[in-house]
C-alpha cells in the first residue's frame, strides 16, 4: 500500500513526456516553411510544394550585416497571373508601407513584413484551391531583378 503513490508518480513521470509531446502535435497541425533571405539577394528556397487549400507558415530569416534601410527581405505570394515584374516596380515606390503597394494589394495572397538583418518574419495562409504555379517576390527595390523569386507549387 505504502508504494502505490510512488508508483503513482513514476507513472506519471513517464506519461508526462507523452502528454508535453501530444500537446506540441496538436499545436503544430500547420506546415511551416523556413526560408533565408541573403545579401546576394536570394531566397534559399524557391519551391514550395503544396496541396490545394492546405494552410501554410512561411517563416522568413534576413541574414545580413547591412543596416535595414539598404537591405531586407519579404515574401510577397502573388496571385496567378499577376505581372511580377510590374507589380515590384511599383512596390518600389512604396517605400512608407515597406513596399507593399497599396494599390496592388488585390494583386496578393499573402505577404510578410520586412526583415532586416538578423530579424525573421512570418506569414500564416491558406493556398489557393486552384492547381498551379504561384510566384513569390521579395519586394524591396531591386531584389526581384536580381532573381529574388520562388515558386509555389499547387498540385
Ligand atoms: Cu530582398
Amino acid at each position: 500500500m505504502k508504494f502505490l503513490p510512488i508508483t503513482g508518480s513514476l507513472l506519471l513521470l513517464f506519461l508526462f513526456p507523452v502528454i508535453a509531446l501530444h500537446a506540441q502535435n496538436s499545436s503544430e497541425e500547420i506546415r511551416t516553411i523556413e526560408i533565408i533571405g541573403s545579401d546576394q539577394m536570394q531566397f534559399d528556397v524557391t519551391e514550395i510544394n503544396a496541396s490545394p487549400g492546405e494552410e501554410i507558415k512561411i517563416v522568413l530569416t534576413t541574414e545580413s550585416n547591412l543596416p535595414k534601410v539598404a537591405m531586407a527581405h519579404n515574401v510577397v505570394v502573388l496571385k496567378q497571373d499577376v505581372d511580377a515584374k510590374a507589380f515590384a516596380s511599383a512596390a518600389a515606390t512604396a517605400r512608407n508601407n515597406d513596399f507593399i503597394p497599396p494599390k496592388l494589394t488585390d494583386q496578393i495572397i499573402a505577404y510578410t513584413g520586412l526583415a532586416g538583418g538578423g530579424e525573421t518574419v512570418e506569414v500564416t495562409f491558406t493556398v489557393p484551391e486552384e492547381t498551379g504555379s504561384y510566384t513569390y517576390i521579395c519586394s524591396f527595390p531591386g531584389h526581384f531583378a536580381a532573381g529574388m523569386k520562388g515558386t509555389i507549387v499547387v498540385e
